[in-house]
């Protein structure tokens, strides 16, 4: 049976509200890009080197061991299916700072240090210490954009990146600090009604999230291994949970 063109609510084209001129605006751009293109590669990577290390079904968790100096930095990835919201909306919650420490369990605290845009803002996160390893902390940029379709049948995509930056008003005197490169990916699936009308139970979302995390100085390998292999999939679960709360009788954004 051929599936019937959906009437999907239109909703303005976002690319970045970041200017140009901003110093910020071509590392943005650039992290971004090399996000969707790490993206395209994923089914071949996942074949090669990288390890399955937490399989729930609808959550799989995957890493690549690597070490330098003695520092474990092994990428992170992990891929989860949530039904019931949009990746507009799974997106907006990962990158919204004000409901942050609601869902995030690993931080101590959190604040803004600037925003450079609309869609972009620095903050300053203190991580829970993990024994017997010095506290860190961590100071990036978080962005958030829509990604424009190169047809209209593809799913439609958004992407949240979390990544480390230096600033002033954030110098990194009193903890170790850690510095990242975080994605958080999503398309959404829906699943035509017959009678047209979207509901939730029409829509899944696609969530691929990766993690590139360098300690900042010694951390035991393995502790640190235990602690991931713990970790990541309990933010996924807490995360995913979170904004089904947050969203289940309110309007769907798409
Ligand atoms: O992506 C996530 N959150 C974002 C928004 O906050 C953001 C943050 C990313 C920071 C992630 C990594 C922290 C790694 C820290 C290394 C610490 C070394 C300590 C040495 C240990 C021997 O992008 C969601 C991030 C989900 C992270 C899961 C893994 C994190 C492990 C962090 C350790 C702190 C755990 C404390 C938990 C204690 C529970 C009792």
């Amino acid at each position: 049976e051929k599936k019937k063109k959906l009437d999907v609510p239109s909703k303005p084209e976002l690319a970045t509200s970041l200017s140009p001129d901003h110093p910020f605006y071509n590392e943005v751009n650039e992290v971004v890009s090399n996000h969707l293109r790490r993206l395209l590669t994923e089914d071949q990577e996942l074949k090669d080197d990288w390890q399955c290390i937490v399989d729930q079904g609808d959550l799989k968790v995957f890493k690549r061991e690597l070490e330098e100096n003695g520092v474990p930095l092994d990428p992170m990835k992990a891929v989860c299916t949530v039904k019931g919201m949009t990746g507009h909306e799974v997106c907006h919650y990962f990158w919204a700072f004000d409901t942050r420490m609601e869902w995030e369990a690993t931080l101590e605290s959190s604040r803004v240090v600037e925003w450079l845009s609309d869609d972009t803002f620095i903050s300053n996160n203190i991580i829970k210490r993990v024994w017997p390893a010095s506290q860190r902390d961590a100071c990036f940029w978080s962005h958030m954009r829509h990604m424009n379709k190169s047809n209209d049948e593809g799913p439609d995509s958004w992407i949240v990146v979390n990544y480390s930056c230096e600033h002033d008003d954030c110098p990194p005197t009193k903890y170790v600090r850690i510095t990242m490169n975080v994605a958080l990916i999503c398309e959404t699936i829906i699943e035509p009604p017959s009678n047209g009308n979207i509901t939730r139970d029409d829509i899944t979302c696609k969530i691929t999230y990766t993690a590139d995390v360098n300690p900042g100085g010694w951390a035991p390998a393995s502790v640190l291994r235990a602690v991931y292999k713990r970790e990541y999939p309990k933010f996924l679960r807490r995360f995913t949970t979170f904004v089904e709360e947050k969203t289940r009788n309110k309007d769907i954004m798409f």
